[in-house]
């Protein structure tokens, strides 16, 4: 049991020079001291303390794989890889301080941070790093999940199922969280009694169906009223056959073009306010043909290379 920080892998992938200067993909990019950033957090703990489907662990490794080769857009930013923290065993708590404390550290050289996850015990680290990098700002945190993830922690801590619930307890006072894409059937009526209690704004997986821009009034008031944003995805708001490989997968779910114009929407609003993201529950083990991880990737790619 125990957390250890890994370097950065070398990016490597498909090279077309026949093509060209202009032909750059994504792991051509990738340079220390660049304006963007991902760090991984390599841990199966929370899910396996949630009673979920183990193989988060290996999420930053299928992501960095499936981002390698993707094209690179008109105005390609750099970017920098801070390698993983790596939990092995039951660390979660260690696990969480170590990536808290890296975040808060790369923050203060990159200007947006994108976190490869680890099940959604990411999202307790991503904010305690944000905190500490910006004490006194009002952060808002904007979850597309079909989870509200707002279960109390149990005897064996906190899981990948409380990271909301145990980020108000730090600080209850400044608790602001908007919860877009959640499954009425994934939530005991517990969670929307807490979610109400607690003045969690949500917005249902079927109002995005039925209108895809139906959660960008309450995205544009979280970005309005806080200094900061923090976004957190998890894969599992999107159908099954979009993202299979993950731990626990939607039977309905949100389209992924949904998603991308939500990400997208929320980059043009927040700009600078946007400074950390991550991308959670990406479980490569019951991946099929790799799509949940190229799926993240496209998510990923959209964070790091928009102005
Ligand atoms: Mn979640």
């Amino acid at each position: 049991m125990s957390v250890t920080r890994t370097q950065a892998p070398e990016w490597t992938g498909r090279l077309d020079p026949e093509d060209g200067s202009d032909a750059i993909r994504l792991h051509q990019l990738v340079t220390p001291d660049a304006k963007r950033a991902v760090i991984g957090f390599a841990c199966d703990a929370g899910v396996k303390r949630n009673k979920g489907r183990v193989g988060a662990k290996d999420g930053p490794a299928a992501l960095r794989q499936a981002l390698a080769n993707l094209a690179a857009p008109q105005n390609a930013l750099a970017f920098s890889d801070l390698g993983d923290v790596v939990v092995t065993g039951d660390a979660l708590e260690a696990g969480q301080d170590t990536l808290a404390n890296a975040i808060a550290d790369a923050l203060s050289l990159h200007d947006r941070l994108v976190v490869l996850g680890g099940g959604h015990e990411t999202a307790f680290a991503s904010y305690q790093g944000l905190r500490k990098r910006y004490p006194d700002a009002r952060i808002g945190i904007l979850n597309l999940d079909a989870h509200l993830d707002l279960r109390l922690p149990g005897e064996a801590g906190g899981s990948s199922g409380t990271p909301f619930a145990q980020i108000r307890a730090l600080d209850p006072e400044r608790f602001d969280y908007l919860c877009v894409g959640y499954a009425e059937e994934a939530n005991t009526q517990a969670l929307f009694k807490r979610a109400q209690d607690w003045g969690v704004g949500l917005v249902r997986d079927h109002d995005l169906i039925s209108d895809p821009l139906a959660a960008n009034r309450a995205i544009s008031e979280l970005i309005a009223r806080n200094d900061r944003v923090y976004l957190t995805i998890d894969i599992d708001v999107l159908s099954h056959c979009q993202a299979p490989g993950v731990s626990a997968p939607a039977a309905r779910g949100v389209p992924l073009a949904t998603i991308e114009q939500i990400v997208g929407f929320v980059i043009a609003k927040a700009g600078d306010r946007l400074a950390l993201a991550d991308l959670v529950e990406l479980c490569p083990a019951y991946d099929q043909d790799g799509v949940t991880a190229k799926t993240a990737a496209l998510l990923a790619r959209r964070l790091l290379m928009s102005v």
